[in-house]
């Protein structure tokens, strides 16, 4: 059975949410957050140290945008997948990508330099530049949000699990108020998703069950 490695809210959510779009069954282990400082055991199944990590076999991955890739083009190709013969698999390569590259990447220094860092380490300036950065590459996303319910091939599909992440960690941030009316209207239908409740409740669940916290990676302070 997959195995993926997890802490609540934290990027692993990607793939598992991907798995309940798609029906899979799993085992879940949850780690506390971070991994890296709270279970160091952890650095014999992930040298990174970072969540997710997804064993299937002998095939090992850490990059969440391209765990949904594998789990998709694997399980539902022409569904959760865009095919290479499809109009829009380029459309789709590049918003699974730019979910993580683009939209994740300056999440991280706001979460870094504003809350996780003691504070003497934290850089206000940097966090409140990385934040407007954040919301400026929102608009990549406008002009397709605003004609359709989903950013390519006409339904619901990986890309829309990796932008949508970033979507998520920007309400942990409180960066979802300065949403333009497009991006708030398809965060809304992407929440009401059953898979991506299904997975909030299974991180929770297995949480519980595996004796580790319930707070959300992204709301963890030092
Ligand atoms: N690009 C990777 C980033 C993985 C990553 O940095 N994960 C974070 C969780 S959101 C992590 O494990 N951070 C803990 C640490 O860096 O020690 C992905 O998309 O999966």
């Amino acid at each position: 059975v997959i195995e993926l490695f997890h802490c609540v809210g934290a990027r692993s959510l990607r793939p598992l949410w991907a798995l309940e779009e798609l029906g899979l069954p799993y085992a879940l282990r949850m780690l506390p957050f971070p991994p890296r400082v709270h279970d160091k055991g952890y650095f014999a199944h992930n040298p990174l140290g970072t969540v997710p990590l997804l064993v299937d076999g002998a095939t090992r991955m850490s990059e969440s945008a391209a765990i949904c890739h594998y789990l998709a083009a694997k399980h539902d190709p022409g569904g959760l997948d865009v095919a290479a013969g499809e109009p829009d698999f380029g459309v789709y390569l590049n918003f699974l990508h730019f979910g993580e590259a683009t939209l994740t990447f300056p999440q991280t220094l706001v979460l870094r330099y504003r809350h996780f860092e003691p504070p003497e380490r934290r850089q206000p300036q940097v966090a409140e530049d990385y934040a407007k950065w954040f919301l400026a590459r929102l608009r990549g996303l406008e002009p397709r949000l605003a004609q359709q319910e989903w950013l390519c091939a006409g339904r619901f599909t990986a890309a829309d699990i990796s932008v949508g992440y970033a979507l998520l960690v920007a309400r942990h941030l409180e960066l979802d108020a300065q949403f333009s009316a497009a991006v708030a209207a398809y965060w809304a239908r992407l929440e009401q998703r059953p898979g991506y409740r299904r997975a909030r409740a299974a991180e929770l669940d297995a949480a519980r069950a595996q004796g580790l916290p319930e707070t959300a990676a992204p709301d963890m302070r030092p």
